[in-house]
């Protein structure tokens, strides 16, 4: 699985370690995500009942808090250690965050597996720049870290077992987060569980491979897409609804959707109960890069394709967990 480097040469580093282990901490990050998460679970039964069990992962997302330790960091050694190799950063000031996106190692042999078993994905970590939240947000967000102690030394088995590193919150101060930043409050109370897997709708068999087609398919079987950013920046607006969910890169090579996240239900340590965001589920088609377009089609491989992220799709699709979304109506 080579990729390229934003200077066109290839960054192609081995896997390293054992990739059977690689793999079961991968799936166990995946079943906790398809436990707590039925919309994503739904949508990927529906696409293999269609496109006959081969379903490629674009990428995995996690959140952090950009503190103690807590941040990008934490996540990405694991990844790190199994060959990835870190790429470009993106910036959102208006939300206080930083990600970073790192491009898998190169397998000595692949078999065509499915899921976490198929190529492997791209990873993006994002984090809170925790330093700029309100004094208030700061003593929250330091408080449940420290509580954790060396926690962010088991970000990947935090994220493999579904269980938070530090101690739950108050409800009071997961609402006082959610006022200042969605972002923040939903790292408190999901931490390192895996927040989105994204369909590599391009990889698939069937008239799915269209991202508008999958688009289209998904609200016809009654889920609700992310409609953040109707109006497409730099491209032709549309007013279709099903397409309104779009992200499109200024480029026009990186199309992107998401549905609305699941909401769980949580027990705050204060003994209230209530829903609280959870994951949610992306698409994302990689078009071929102009300089490969009179390649035939059965010769294009993954990085003859538009790679990497895009800021301005990459804000809307924060908003799939943001309470504007979960309560909107579909349609
Ligand atoms: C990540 C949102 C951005 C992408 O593919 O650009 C993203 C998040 O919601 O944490 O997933
Ligand atoms: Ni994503």
């Amino acid at each position: 699985s080579a990729s390229k480097a934003d200077d066109g040469s290839q960054i192609d580093s081995p896997f390293q370690g054992g990739e059977s282990f690689f793999r079961s901490v991968l799936a166990s990050m995946e079943a906790v995500y398809l436990n707590r998460n039925p919309t994503a679970k739904s949508i990927l039964e529906h696409v293999r009942s269609v496109d006959n069990d081969q379903i490629c992962y674009d990428h995995l997302a996690f959140r952090t808090f950009g503190v103690n330790g807590y941040g990008i960091d934490s996540m990405a050694n694991f990844f790190l250690d199994f060959g990835y190799t870190q790429r470009e950063e993106l910036r959102f000031p208006a939300k206080k965050l930083k990600a970073l996106w790192f491009s898998p190692p190169s397998l000595p042999v692949f078999d065509g597996g499915s899921g976490v078993g198929g190529p492997l994905p791209r990873i993006f970590i994002s984090e809170l720049l925790v330093d700029e939240m309100s004094q208030q947000a700061q003593e929250i967000i330091r408080k449940y870290t420290q509580i954790s102690g060396s926690g962010y030394k088991h970000a990947a088995l935090s994220s493999a077992l579904g269980s938070l590193t530090w101690e739950k919150p108050l409800y009071s101060e997961f609402q006082l987060l959610a006022r200042e930043s969605e972002y923040a409050a939903w790292t408190l109370v999901n931490g390192y569980a895996v927040n989105h897997v994204t369909i590599s709708t391009h990889r698939l068999k069937s008239h799915l491979r269209d991202i508008k087609s999958l688009n289209q398919f998904i609200e016809k079987n009654g889920f609700k897409l992310n409609s953040e950013g109707g109006v497409l920046k730099g491209m032709v607006q549309i007013t279709n609804n099903f397409i309104s969910s779009l992200s499109v890169s200024p480029d026009g090579l990186l199309l992107q959707s998401s549905t609305v996240a699941d909401s769980v239900s949580f027990s705050f340590s204060d003994g209230v109960t209530e829903s609280v965001p959870c994951s949610y589920i992306e698409f994302a088609e990689r078009l071929i890069l102009p300089q490969f377009k009179d390649l035939p089609e059965k010769e294009v491989k993954e990085f003859h394709r538009r790679d990497g992220f895009e800021v301005g799709n990459a804000d809307k699709i924060f908003e799939s967990t943001s309470k504007g979304q979960l309560t909107r109506k579909a349609g």
